[in-house]
């Protein structure tokens, strides 16, 4: 599974010879400028919307709402089409980041699973800005021969002991435990481990996570939000924080490889984060039709369904199912049952004071001081 996306310097450089060709004018209105998360589209979904509607589409990819977000908040960015995550897109909202869709451009809407619609109206109340993509689970990728031959045969793999417990973290930290780069979700875990309120915005529990993650730093090789897809999948790590999706395609990059390598991901029993990806336009996007072509083509069943079959993630399109890979809409891993999802939590945006009190405290985390 490799992703052949045309990116940054061919993107620009076929927009200026597009001008050249033909004008300024016709370069603008047949461009769009599209920054999603990387590994989360099918290899052909660029070509194929290009082609059918001429438009030469510049496609960049982040790993980290935090990059994101620095680069919306710079403004100007030139960006037709982002997809931020739930509680990130709520507060850029409120910052006034987005404009309103244009639903007369969108008739498409309708495929869309209204329930997943509800659980995104929580962040833009009436689904006024933003249309779902994929959501998914963060729980932890592992190579399952490497775990086994470090914690026995019989290791438990369902629990965030494998990343939180200290002893346990010890015994795998040579075959390399990795975590996200991601404050917000590895603060909110930790809190849940210890049997807090993940989402608790009190500082002691913030402190009581430091210290967890604090025990643990020594035997963490580092904090990535990509790189454990490929390592994982050649057995360069053995234990990731990690989300679901990119999880599976390391599963499936270390099966396609030549190493004997097995990864699998579990939704740990304590629980687990769920959140939601949203397509928005950027308030001042230079090209707005085309972003809503973008739209309106990506919540198309077939081509949800293409990209899902891709990527491993769960799809906001619910009339994309029956063209979804059965061991896909059946893995319970990617689908959870009704059980799990009780155990899953949704996060929600933090207060700006207490946002500031906790990325001070990753910096620490992260350099180990
Ligand atoms: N490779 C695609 C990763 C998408 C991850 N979305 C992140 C959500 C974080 N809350």
């Amino acid at each position: 599974m490799s992703q052949g996306i045309k990116r940054g310097l061919s993107a620009s450089v076929s927009a200026a010879a597009l001008i050249f060709a033909t004008g300024a004018a016709t370069a603008q209105e047949d461009t769009l400028n599209v920054y999603n998360w990387s590994d989360y589209i099918a290899a052909d979904t660029v070509p194929k919307f290009e082609e059918e509607f001429g438009v030469s589409v510049n496609y960049d990819v982040y790993d980290s709402n935090e990059v994101l977000e620095g680069t919306l908040m710079a403004g100007g960015t030139g960006y037709d089409v982002v997809v931020p995550s739930g509680s990130f897109f709520q507060r850029q909202i409120e910052a006034g980041i987005y404009q309103k869709l244009d639903k007369s451009k969108l008739d498409n809407w309708d495929h869309l699973d209204p329930q997943i619609l509800e659980q995104v109206a929580q962040y833009d109340p009436g689904n006024e800005y933003g249309v779902p993509y994929m959501w998914g689970t963060t729980g932890i990728g592992y190579n399952v021969a490497m775990v086994e031959e470090r914690l026995g045969a019989d290791a438990d793999f369902d629990t965030w002991d494998l990343i939180f417990d200290p002893e346990t973290a010890a015994k795998l930290a040579d075959c390399g435990v990795t975590l996200l780069d991601a404050p917000t979700e590895v603060f909110n875990t930790a809190r849940q481990y210890l049997g807090l309120d993940p989402l608790s915005t009190d500082e002691d529990d913030l402190q009581a996570a430091v210290d967890l993650i604090m025990e643990i730093r020594p035997h963490i090789r580092y904090f990535h939000s990509s790189q454990y897809i490929n390592d994982l999948a050649n057995g360069e790590v053995c234990v990731s924080m990690g989300w679901s999706g990119d999880v599976f395609i390391a599963a499936d990059r270390a099966e396609a490889g030549e190493r004997d390598v097995e990864v699998a991901y579990t939704i740990p029993r304590e629980g687990a984060t769920i959140w939601f990806d949203i397509m928005a336009i950027p308030e001042g996007a230079p090209h707005p039709d085309n972003a809503h072509k973008w739209l309106n083509y990506q919540m198309r069943p077939e081509v949800a369904a293409e990209n899902v079959n891709y990527v491993w993630y769960a799809t906001a399109n619910q009339d994309a199912l029956p063209m979804i890979d059965d061991d896909i809409k059946n893995d319970p891993a990617i689908y959870p049952s009704e059980e799990v999802m009780e155990s899953l939590f949704v996060d929600l945006p933090q207060e700006p004071r207490f946002a500031r009190v906790q990325t001070r405290a990753w910096t620490r985390v992260k350099t180990g001081q």
